[in-house]
């Protein structure tokens, strides 16, 4: 916390920094040895910090300590970038360690965090080093503001060891009399809201070109948040809602609101609210460096459309770049949301982040009432809000207006010869077969190292969210080809009608289908039985992993460890399967062996963190799939084909299933 610079505090642990005299803020240079002989006193273990001379910090200070940090606010980003650059560029992490302790008692802690967890994610030298996770650093940023007074109050009054969990009420965002609110525990979900965070902190905007420019992060732009967009519309059609409407009239009054009851810790101020019907207004905050008009989103948005319609883009230099079929969505994606890959950034504009931008600022357009923004303006806490939703399908329409002008997947680019999924089964514990169970679960997340108080330890916070019961997928396949075969088993998930009860039309219900699974499968000449795990997801990464903390008994060191940061990304698995319905939501499983031929990348995935590939790519390798991502959902279908039934190629296969959800809470298991 900004009030105890030289404490690292884990549980009871006390870490002191011995820094140099200097390196105080001036306030506190006067005390000097005697503030560090104090802090020392108490320490289980001293931290000597190297003397170095510090690179000028310059703009970075201009944000306040007490401010907020968005990295879609272009300065933000720009003294984010800085920051970025002078930890990378630190020689070892010697040098890094004292330059971080000397920031850290002077730089917006918020800043400050962001930029030392992509540095330490991207140095080779610090591969080894645990970033705590970011709920703990900033638990004010993904539950209710309540908890954090009766957390104080339980740490003060009774010792560690005997403190009871805390328990977040599910419903604390709004009543069912706001429609809305049917989707608050997905919207609200704390994994969904890390894993959205984590993705933004592997997949930066802006920073060095060697952070920036990963295999295709543009694309992964696009195929990530497509598939959140197919996810939460699944869970509105559980939820008896329609799917989100795009938000594409900047001038609409938004009618959904928005009271996120978060307050800031850092700033002591709550997080600003919308409250129904709002507009967007032009932005002048001078605070922020930011003069745009809502006209300027249209303008983008046109330029943008213009490019797709012509197959191709205009870079800086007036040379035209041809949108191909391989890399266009690459390119798209860059361009969109923009980042620093952006072929022509003055041109093409930011249309994306600025969209953020203007809906978090709604309430304050001018900053006369000297208001920060609301929720959109951070990826920790954007998905709350259902107009991100709103915002986020306009922007992949965007992208689907694209992917409809490339050529159809033929027949031929489809099928794999001699290749076919003749069974599909999910068997269930207990239900009937080929049905998914939904319950709630509670769990507890500790919450006091970003908490200030003393004395210090453990204060658990008990949440609720759901869960299904574990399942396995036992899938027939025939090889009738002369030898063995490799193949990719694509798995998907889509509801098996849209809001009407009608059935889907292919081009509507393809962008529906939310991935499940992804993996690679050795098919022997015959009859082939895959099973599968849905622990085994390559889009979900565990329970414990989400929470780290969660995992008292985690290894101090290793492989494991090495790999935590950037595993922190990744959907969280008990967010694998929709809500379904108490009746039983009527869903599609899809499966696909498709020919690993023209799947496979070669490179070894071994010792990296490689479970959650399908959202959150690979550390530092290709992305694990030649395919374009949402293959083979991610076009329009070949001529004739109206329907899934008449879409499907002998080594595709789909199998009704229903999905249960039953109004049970489990509570969480003893912890030791
Ligand atoms: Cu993830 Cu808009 O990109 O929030």
């Amino acid at each position: 916390r900004p009030q105890e610079p030289v404490f690292i505090g884990k549980g009871s642990k006390k870490t002191v920094f011995d820094i140099p005299n200097d390196y105080l803020n001036d306030k506190y240079k006067p005390l000097g040895v005697s503030l560090s002989n104090r802090f020392k006193q108490d320490a289980e273990e001293t931290v000597p910090v190297k003397k170095i001379s510090i690179p000028p910090l310059g703009e970075i200070l201009e944000l306040e300590r007490d401010a907020n940090f968005s990295l879609f606010i272009p300065k933000h980003r720009r003294i984010a970038g800085r920051l970025i650059d002078i930890f990378l560029g630190m020689r070892n992490v010697d040098d890094l360690l004292s330059v971080a302790v000397y920031a850290r008692d002077r730089v917006n802690p918020y800043l400050f965090s962001y930029a030392l967890s992509v540095a330490i994610l991207h140095r080779q030298d610090t591969q080894d080093i645990d970033l705590p996770s970011f709920i703990e650093s900033f638990p004010d940023k993904y539950v209710d503001s309540k908890v954090f007074a009766k957390a104080r109050e339980e740490a003060t009054v009774v010792p560690e060891g005997s403190r009871t969990p805390i328990e977040i009420p599910r419903d604390y965002t709004a009543s069912d009399l706001e429609e809305e609110h049917r989707l608050a525990y997905f919207r609200e979900d704390l994994g969904i809201n890390l894993h959205h965070w984590h993705w933004h902190l592997v997949y930066p905007f802006e920073a060095a070109r060697e952070v920036v420019a990963k295999n295709r992060r543009g694309e992964l732009f696009y195929y990530m948040h497509q598939q959140i967009i197919a996810r939460y519309n699944f869970e509105r059609l559980c939820n008896k809602l329609k799917r989100a409407t795009r938000f594409n009239d900047f001038n609409e009054a938004i009618k959904e609101a928005y009271f996120p009851k978060l307050d800031s810790l850092v700033s002591s101020r709550a997080w600003p609210s919308r409250v129904a019907n709002q507009k967007l207004r032009d932005l002048n905050r001078e605070v922020d460096q930011i003069k745009q008009d809502v006209e300027d989103l249209k303008r983008w948005s046109d330029r943008i459309y213009a490019a797709i319609h012509q197959g191709s883009v205009t870079d800086e230099r007036g040379r035209s770049i041809t949108l191909t079929e391989n890399e266009g969505i690459d390119i798209l994606g860059n361009m969109i949301e923009s980042s620093i890959l952006s072929p022509n950034r003055t041109y093409y504009g930011d249309l994306h982040n600025m969209g953020h931008v203007f809906i978090s600022y709604i309430h304050d357009p001018d900053h006369r009432h000297l208001e920060s923004f609301g929720v959109m303006g951070d990826s920790a806490t954007a998905m709350r809000d259902p107009i991100f939703y709103r915002w986020h399908s306009y922007i992949d329409d965007i992208f689907q207006e694209y992917k409809a002008t490339l050529p159809r997947y033929t027949e031929n680019q489809l099928n794999y010869p001699g290749i076919t999924v003749s069974n599909i089964e999910v068997p269930s514990q207990g239900s009937s077969k080929n049905t998914f169970n939904t319950f709630w679960q509670q769990s507890d997340v500790d919450l006091s190292r970003g908490m200030d108080f003393q004395p210090r330890g453990s204060v658990f916070v008990r949440f609720t969210h759901l869960q299904h019961q574990p399942f396995t997928y036992k899938i027939t396949v025939n090889n009738q080809s002369n030898g063995n075969r490799k193949g990719t088993c694509r798995i998907f998930l889509a509801p098996k009608t849209d809001e009407r009860g009608n059935p889907w039309l292919f081009r509507d219900q393809k962008i529906m289908f939310i991935e499940l699974d992804k993996f690679t499968v050795n098919l022997k000449q015959g009859q082939n039985t895959i099973t599968r795990a849905s622990s085994q997801s390559s889009v979900t990464i565990p329970f414990e992993r989400t929470f780290r903390n969660l995992d008292l008994n985690r290894p101090q060191g290793g492989e494991e460890l090495a790999q935590f940061n950037f595993c922190g990304c990744g959907w969280p698995q008990h967010m694998l399967i929709p809500k379904g319905t108490p009746e039983g939501m009527k869903s599609q499983l899809f499966v696909m062996i498709s020919n690993y031929d023209d799947d496979k990348i070669d490179q070894s995935t071994e010792g990296v963190c490689n479970d959650a590939g399908s959202y959150c790519g690979i550390k530092d390798k290709l992305y694990p799939d030649r395919r374009s991502m949402g293959y083979p959902f991610d076009r329009m279908p070949r001529n004739g084909v109206d329907t899934l039934q008449q879409f499907l190629t002998p080594n595709m296969r789909v199998q009704d299933v229903t999905i249960k959800f039953s109004d049970r809470t489990v509570r969480p298991k003893q912890r030791n």
